[in-house]
């Protein structure tokens, strides 16, 4: 691709922001809260349109449920509007309630997975008032001991309730199903891998595709393959972009590993991943700790353009020719002279033919939105995760 078609690639990028990212979030240890958090969705869609307003390519927001839950859907999703973005990927959660402790849609208890998966119908409620395409589930299903359930009757419980969900989709709305290698079940999870998803999302039908959250995999994962195949089976439906150093860390994507960032794009770039029709959903699924959320999620945002811009520089060509010569250390100069890029100057100058500033980060800074929100969310409940 020449400069000028990888730039219209970059302009049309889309990147849906996580709405719990803007809320107070920690670990087991600690959560630190920070003046200014929002304290309630209202307030997390004004802080993810703030990233969109600078990047020009974060124009929808996640919603979590409960977290997000509002008397009025339809009303939120004009907030949005007005504020330039719109609302995205529905997320169920059947993770934090007592009733859930031996499992939610897979627990031995017929009267508890009744009860999960009416919400899981609720969410689909959700997404017809919002417009959202996606339902995102992600199931903390497992268990701790050997013994403790039966795996099989369990995956028989877990079908079951995804096809309960799966008829009530309507329209062009889909089932994403998320994958977790472990946590915070560890002994065995009910949908552990990808193989576990795709082979759920074959049964399902063409409504299900597969979610791949970057920090959901054993270390040493050769995640781009996994990208590449489900690519190629048309069962790819979205990503949870993040990133790890040990565990599902949840740091900003790029951050612990840019070269593995750059590789998965690679393949995304290769599959067509990237044309409107492939239908893929580039969302980021991060939390903030300690680093203010709003510069998190800008530079979040920099960083799947930066690798973008390397992946769509490969020079596809030149990469083809060395591969079917067997040329090993040809073609994966190929692929390292793209990588090895500075993108920089060519998004900057993307940003300015987006009437953009070329720094969206220091843009943001310069804004005193930062300062504002510190001092009019005064009183009221921070948002976080309840956990
Ligand atoms: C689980 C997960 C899932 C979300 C939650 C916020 O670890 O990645 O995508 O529901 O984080
Ligand atoms: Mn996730």
């Amino acid at each position: 691709m020449n400069r000028r078609a990888v730039k219209e690639e970059l302009r049309s990028q889309q990147i849906e922001l996580p709405s719990w990212a803007f809320g107070n979030s920690g670990t087991r240890f600690k959560v630190f809260a920070q003046p200014g958090v929002p304290r309630d969705p209202y307030e997390k869609v004004a802080d993810a349109a703030q990233v969109h307003r600078f990047t020009g390519v974060a124009p929808s927001v996640a919603l979590h449920i409960p977290w997000d839950a509002v008397d009025d859907y339809k009303d939120l999703a004009r907030h949005a509007t007005d504020l330039g973005v719109r609302l995205g990927t529905i997320n169920a959660n059947v993770f934090q309630d007592d009733d859930y402790k031996l499992g939610s849609i897979t627990n031995p208890d017929p009267a508890i997975r009744r009860k999960a998966v009416d919400h899981l119908l609720e969410c689909v409620d959700v997404m017809d008032q919002t417009g959202s395409r996606d339902l995102k589930l992600w199931f903390a299903d497992g268990t701790n001991y050997p013994g403790q359930d039966s795996i099989a009757a369990r995956q028989d419980r877990l079908g079951q309730a995804l096809a309960t969900v799966n008829e009530r989709l309507t329209g062009s709305q889909r089932l994403i199903l998320e994958y977790k290698l472990f946590e915070p079940a560890f002994y065995h999870t009910d949908v552990p891998d990808w193989g576990t998803s795709f082979a759920h999302c074959l049964q399902l039908g063409e409504r299900a595709k597969v979610c791949v959250d970057t920090g959901h995999h054993a270390p040493g994962t050769n995640i781009e393959f996994i990208v590449a195949f489900l690519l190629r089976a048309g069962k790819l439906g979205a990503f949870d972009f993040n990133s790890r150093f040990y565990a599902d860390d949840d740091l900003i994507v790029g951050a612990a590993d840019p070269f593995q960032l750059f590789r998965i794009l690679f393949e995304v770039a290769s599959g067509g991943g990237f044309a409107a029709d492939a239908q893929i959903s580039f969302m980021l699924d991060q939390c903030h700790n300690i680093e203010p959320k709003i510069p998190g999620e800008i530079r979040s945002v920099m960083n799947v353009q930066e690798a973008t811009a390397k992946a769509l520089l490969v020079d596809a060509d030149a990469l083809a020719a060395a591969q079917s010569a067997g040329d090993v250390l040809g073609a994966n100069g190929v692929l390292m002279d793209a990588y090895d890029t500075d993108v920089r100057p060519l998004l900057a100058e993307l940003r300015q033919d987006m009437g953009l500033d070329p720094d969206p980060l220091a843009a943001y800074l310069r804004s005193g939105y930062g300062e504002t929100i510190v001092s009019e969310r005064v009183g009221g409940t921070q948002a976080g995760w309840g956990a």
